[in-house]
């Protein structure tokens, strides 16, 4: 923050600059970090340590006092709010990725609320901003400000002002136009607390579980044990691993976030072909659980026009952008094509041996 009684850098936008064309929105890129502005949200700093605080103990609880059947109870809430933000807000939502009949809306809806990330259409909003502005400042989680802020200061601060600016820039019609996400929205601040707090609080004392162990369990560190893997993405999967399909983006293919987050963490090819259904290149399940779960739900017609990119073109980049790191041997490669996996032995040859 700038003294005060100073002027504010240059750069910065007042919210009545914002233009209502890209091309006339005058902001100069900021010279260096140091001279960004923050505007640190003292509520949400303090609500997020009181999470983590909680979650601390509610981790404490969870592996010595807690019931079995509370466990898996918090592990299922685990997997439903987490499909919610994979399988919902990322890939059906904010890419595209696929289509889905009314049904699985509402169900990706009722997880993604559970997920207690704001709702889709904000979600959206900024994670489409995400991949327009990769790495500049109208990126909400821009990664060159480093591991804290791209992780959770993003939102302990008030938005960059190129992002305000840019923001015109996004179509949100499809979305908007979306009944299931306009009600979501709408109700967001009664449906939340209902499916991310108080039904997980309530449920396990339905097999005896205490008030205080389900909510500490299976609200508080649950929920903050999700939003955590999920910004891993943000900072983690843009940092440490390779950079098989474009050396030239932070973006990275990392297995032990993929793990975490049902398969969202072969980040490097998902900024490259941000479309594909998969989020990575391969079909393998085990690092992917949200494959499992889009592929099942078309297996029964929920959903359809499963988008994904052909392997000939995948090998193009890789030869062309590729940091040579794209290699067959480790995947989880038992449904890769053969000719996949040539081309792949062609481009590392050294590797071959
Ligand atoms: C959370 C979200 O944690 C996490 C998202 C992670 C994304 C990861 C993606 C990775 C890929 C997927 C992997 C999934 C893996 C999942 C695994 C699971 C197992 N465009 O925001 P405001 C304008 S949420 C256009 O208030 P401030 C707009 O006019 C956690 N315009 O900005 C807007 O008004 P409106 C819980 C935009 O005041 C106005 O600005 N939630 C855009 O600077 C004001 O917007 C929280 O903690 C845009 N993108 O405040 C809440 N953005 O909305 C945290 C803004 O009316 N947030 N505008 O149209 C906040 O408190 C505030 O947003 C703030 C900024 C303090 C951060
Ligand atoms: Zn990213
Ligand atoms: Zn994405």
């Amino acid at each position: 923050m700038p003294p005060q009684g100073q002027s504010p850098p240059s750069w910065v936008l007042e919210e009545s600059d914002a233009a209502t064309d890209d091309k006339d929105v005058a902001v100069p890129v900021p010279p260096s970090a140091e001279k960004r502005k923050l505007d640190i949200v003292w509520r949400n700093v303090i609500l997020f340590l009181l999470l983590h605080t909680g979650a601390v103990y509610g981790g404490y609880l969870f592996f010595t006092k807690a019931m079995w059947a509370t466990k898996f109870f918090a592990i299922f809430l685990y997997l439903c709010s987490g499909l919610g933000i994979t399988a919902g807000a990322h890939r059906l939502w904010a890419h595209k990725s696929y289509k889905a009949r009314l049904p699985l809306r509402i169900l990706l809806t009722l997880f993604n609320t559970m997920a207690f990330q704001d709702s889709v259409l904000d979600w959206a909003r900024d994670h489409r901003m995400h991949h327009k502005y990769s790495e500049t400042d109208a990126d909400p989680h821009n990664a060159t400000r480093g591991f804290f802020f791209s992780h959770v200061g993003w939102l302990l601060v008030r938005k960059h002002p190129q992002i305000k600016a840019k923001g015109h820039t996004i179509d949100m019609s499809d979305l908007c136009s979306d009944p299931v996400l306009r009600f979501q929205k709408k109700y967001y601040l009664t449906l939340m607390p209902i499916f991310c707090f108080i039904l997980p609080t309530y449920i396990p004392t339905l097999w005896g579980e205490s008030l205080w162990n389900a909510y500490f369990v299976a609200a508080i560190f649950r929920y903050c044990y999700v939003l955590n893997v999920t910004w891993l993405v943000n900072s983690a999967a843009h940092k440490w691993g390779d950079r098989p399909y474009d050396k030239n983006i932070n973006p990275v293919e990392t297995k032990p976030v993929s793990l975490v987050v049902f398969g969202e963490g072969f980040h490097n090819y998902h900024h490259v072909f941000p479309w594909d259904y998969k989020t990575a290149e391969l079909g393998g399940y085990s690092l992917n659980i949200t494959k499992l779960f889009i592929d099942t739900m078309a297996k029964i017609g929920w959903a359809y026009d499963l988008k994904s990119v052909s392997p000939d073109i995948v090998e193009k980049r890789v030869k062309r952008t590729g940091d040579g790191s794209h290699e067959v041997w480790g995947w989880d490669d038992k449904d890769v094509p053969p000719e996949q996996k040539a081309a792949a032995t062609i481009i590392n040859p050294e590797k071959t041996e």
